[in-house]
């Protein structure tokens, strides 16, 4: 009799196992597909080979790249090279990214740069946010942009208990800003445990030098972030749940659900195109093969742009998708003035005339 009980135990488990594997290969879109849809005025940049995880663009056409991401278990091409900051001139002819120089006394050989979101202050100081995975550790790093440089001042490493396992950020002042944990924890077997079984345990953490609160939690894997043109709401993108959710900035600071947009992919970081206030989304169409590199049968890249997102029926377009033939692993899309720029976790980057 006992030993009928533990096999039935048993039983159970491995059909609860199988269960949430079948699941993760669902959030993962495991089997999906996609057919190519080209642009025709587009080339690869010189200089990124190894990932432009996010791009960020001023209003006035600087654009920067946080390139070479690297974590525990993701493919990389460059596993040696430290990360940088790359910045493209978008009014010029023919644009080239170029590596921006940091300050001395900040650790150039640990730099494994993230998320990224820049922030004008009322004096007109350009403030750069990046996400860093210093030995694979979480913190933020503010700097301040010398154009006439082209450098970056380090102004302050931020580190904290609420931050355990960063993604992105939003800069709402030059101390302040919203940031996603895409896991709850920052230990590597709890964060693969976490994925697996599946806790919604992800949030969106509000930090200021006064004030440091959880402000929206529930996510299965809260990712990219991003403002409204209006500031009244916030964008955040959840990674293995395919969706979109639009949160109402309260005067507090914390944000309640206004909607949510569920899509057919894997959603990445948001950039948002001024004046329309449109949604540009690097997606993963197949999670599987973005996790699991074969290079014969690589990631393939996903840019959806969604129009009028408060509205009953927004417009979802695929603007551009390939299978991996020439971009891999998309992350991330912005525009400027007709111009798109695509990065990729890994991979190269991508920039086109629209
Ligand atoms: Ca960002
Ligand atoms: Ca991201």
């Amino acid at each position: 009799m006992g030993r009928l009980v533990t096999l039935g135990l048993l039983g159970i488990a491995v059909a609860l196992l199988g269960e949430r594997l079948l699941a993760l290969r669902n959030r993962l879109k495991a089997s999906r597909e996609i057919e190519s849809i080209d642009l025709p005025n587009c080339h690869l940049i010189k200089g990124i080979e190894a990932g432009s995880e996010d791009i960020d663009i001023l209003p006035n056409g600087l654009a920067f790249f946080s390139v070479g991401l690297q974590f525990p278990g993701l493919h990389s091409f460059a596993p040696d090279k430290p990360g940088g900051i790359l910045m493209m001139d978008l009014n010029e002819d023919k644009p080239r990214a170029l590596e921006l120089r940091i300050s001395r006394g900040f650790d150039l050989a640990s730099f494994n740069p993230h998320g990224i979101s820049t922030f004008i202050d009322n004096d007109d100081t350009v403030y750069l946010f990046v996400v860093n995975h210093p030995e694979f550790k979480n913190t933020i790093e503010i700097f301040k942009f010398e154009e006439e440089e082209n450098s970056l001042l380090h102004l302050k490493t931020i580190k904290h208990e609420l931050l355990p396992s960063t993604n992105d950020i939003i800069a709402i002042g030059p101390m302040h800003f919203y940031a996603t944990n895409d896991h709850y924890f920052s230990d590597p077997f709890l964060k693969y445990l976490e994925t697996y079984l599946n806790l919604h345990w992800a949030n969106v953490v509000y930090y200021s030098p006064n004030e440091v609160k959880v402000v929206a939690e529930g996510f299965d894997s809260a990712n990219g972030i991003n403002i409204s043109p209006d500031k009244k709401y916030i964008y955040v993108a959840d990674l293995l749940a395919h969706e979109i959710h639009v949160l109402k900035k309260q005067p507090d600071m914390n944000l309640t659900q206004a909607k949510v947009l569920s899509l057919d992919t894997l959603v990445d970081n948001l950039s948002i195109e001024p004046f329309s206030g449109d949604i540009w989304a690097g997606c993963h169409p197949n999670g599987q093969k973005l996790f699991v590199y074969d290079p014969s049968n690589p990631p393939s890249s996903e840019v959806l742009r969604i129009q009028n997102i408060l509205s009953e029926k927004p417009t979802v377009t695929t603007v551009y998708a390939n299978n991996g033939s020439v971009l891999q692993g998309s992350s991330v899309a912005s525009v400027y003035n007709g111009k798109l720029l695509i990065g990729t976790l890994y991979h190269r980057a991508l920039y086109c005339e629209l």
